[in-house]
């Protein structure tokens, strides 16, 4: 059986308890490995081995000689593509046709984007006059923060953990990453690459486990830790808050999200099916910024829900590499637990169900995976609570408005504030609605559209913070004033 182990200060390690978990497969249920579960002893090396690296060969290299390095990391997850492929794929059950496209490139990515971005960032400066009339100049400097913990959810593993460690890394800081206890082996696969390209030892460490009383705690309390970015569920952001205030730690938080998406009777309509399809549907409707509230103006709702309805029952489940494949099953067991008590929960709540609501039948060894029918209701008042909650599954929930105010409070009538996409043909009516929405991130007439230098983050609970070109810049780096007196 496989075994994943931890990656520190260079080197694969197993736990000193001996202590593991298992590594399931959620297409098929199948126990696939044996993940090293680390206990205190395991973070506290990582740490060290990171605050270490700050001050050794790492901390020596210039920016030019860091982003080099990060290139060659790009490079190395590229010709290691493959294999990066079907590890994400394993561990998520995602269909390979989506990952080939979307994770492992930006995976990728991410360490080129980066390593550009603060190749090209710019110092301010500032004169001065003096009493003396000599004058003084003050320019700005940024410099590393130190060790980062980087805390990861199992959705995007690759491409979400790379999108911390990459401007991470680019900064000069050093990490600690804790992938979810759901997806481990892209994250310990990168360890392989860091030794391939030349990164020295220290600088990128992974260790595996659970979050409470477990390497998520432990390593977000740890005081060798300077500042902790995250991804995952606002409940946890708000635990991890709190350890963070020990010592007045600095967090950036990508969190949940309760996404509108708002269809006009003037919207091109092929599009908006095709884009609110894949915002509901696609990675298996775990995307924190899918749309799981659809609004549709009452002229075109039942056209809408009719294709909305065809397209969802035309998804085709089944293996990751079958090219075919465009639904991919839920994480886990657990997830599929809570997606379901959803479904059961709208049913109770009186929606209308369109489609799905309940598991597909699977063939051969599929039987054993986490499937569940993509799923659209109707019917449900605003305040149902699978209209208000998070569901983090391939379901939304389609409701007619009547017009453009109305429809602007009811999308932001939510504790959440992470994306919305709006679809509609006129021009005005776009700028003037994404301008009022309370997201972090607003797509007209397109969906996850992503710049990556553009700022990424949520409004109210669905985040702390921007991440992003030169926003990532401002969180993994310190900015220094120096003032020289002439
Ligand atoms: P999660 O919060 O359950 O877990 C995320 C990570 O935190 C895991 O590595 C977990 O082990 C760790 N963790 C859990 N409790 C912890 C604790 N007390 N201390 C330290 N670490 C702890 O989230 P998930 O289920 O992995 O991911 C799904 C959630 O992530 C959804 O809510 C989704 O909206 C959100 N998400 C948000 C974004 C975004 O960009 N805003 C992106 C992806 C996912
Ligand atoms: O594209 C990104 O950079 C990003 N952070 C996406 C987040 C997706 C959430 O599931």
């Amino acid at each position: 059986m496989r075994k994943i182990k931890h990656f520190i200060d260079s080197g694969f390690v197993e736990s000193s308890s001996g202590k593991t978990f298992d590594q399931v497969a959620p297409a098929t249920g199948q126990v696939v490995g044996q993940v090293s579960e680390a206990g205190r002893n395991e973070v506290n090396q990582a740490v060290e081995a990171a605050r270490n690296a700050l001050t050794g060969e790492w901390g020596k290299l210039n920016v030019e000689q860091r982003c080099e390095l990060l290139y060659r990391v790009a490079d190395g997850i590229n010709a290691r593509f493959d294999e990066f492929l079907a590890a994400e794929c394993e561990d998520t059950g995602k269909p390979y046709s989506l990952a080939r496209h979307i994770d492992i490139p930006r995976g990728a990515a991410n360490f080129k984007i980066f390593a550009d971005t603060v190749r090209n960032a710019a110092n301010k400066s500032f004169e001065m006059a003096t009493p003396d009339g000599a004058g003084a100049i003050n320019y700005s400097v940024h410099v590393p923060k130190g060790v980062i913990a980087v805390v990861c959810p199992w959705n995007l593993p690759l491409l979400l953990m790379t999108w911390k460690v990459g401007p991470a890394l680019a900064c000069g800081n050093t990490v600690v990453v804790k992938p979810s206890e759901e997806t481990p082996a892209t994250a310990t696969l990168l360890g392989e690459v860091m030794n391939e390209a030349g990164v020295p030892a220290g600088v990128y460490n992974v260790v595996h486990g659970f979050g409470p009383n477990s390497a998520g705690a432990y390593l977000t309390e740890h005081p060798g830790v300077d500042a902790i970015t995250f991804t995952g569920e606002t409940g946890t952001g708000e635990a991890i808050m709190r350890a963070a205030a020990t010592g007045v730690r600095d967090v950036s938080f990508e969190l949940g999200g309760k996404n509108p998406g708002i269809v006009f009777a003037d919207c091109d309509m092929g599009k908006a099916i095709e884009g609110t399809m894949r915002s509901a549907f696609a990675n298996c409707g775990q995307v924190c910024l899918g749309t799981e509230r659809v609004f549709v103006e009452r002229p075109i709702f039942d056209e809408f829900v009719a294709r909305m309805k065809s397209g969802a029952e035309a998804l085709k489940p089944g293996h990751p590499e079958d090219a075919e494949t465009n639904l991919g099953p839920l994480v886990s067991e657990i997830h599929r637990k809570k997606v379901l008590s959803y479904y059961e929960l709208a049913a109770e709540e009186g929606a209308n169900v369109v489609t799905g609501g309940g598991v597909p039948k699977m063939p051969g060894d599929l039987a054993g995976g986490s499937w569940v029918e993509p799923t659209i209701w109707t019917g449900l008042d605003d305040d149902a609570r699978a209209v208000r909650e998070e569901i983090f599954g391939p379901c939304c929930h389609i409701s007619p408005f009547d017009d453009e105010e109305e429809v602007i409070a009811r999308a932001n009538d939510t504790e959440y504030g992470l994306a919305a996409a709006v679809w509609t043909e006129n021009v005005s009516r776009a700028h003037r609605v994404a301008g009022r929405l309370e997201a972090g991130i607003t797509w007209v007439n397109s969906w996850f559209l992503r710049d990556l230098r553009t700022p990424f983050g949520g409004m109210k609970q669905s985040g702390i913070g921007r991440e992003g070109g030169e926003y990532s810049l401002e969180f993994y780096s310190e900015t220094k004033n120096i003032c020289i007196k002439l």
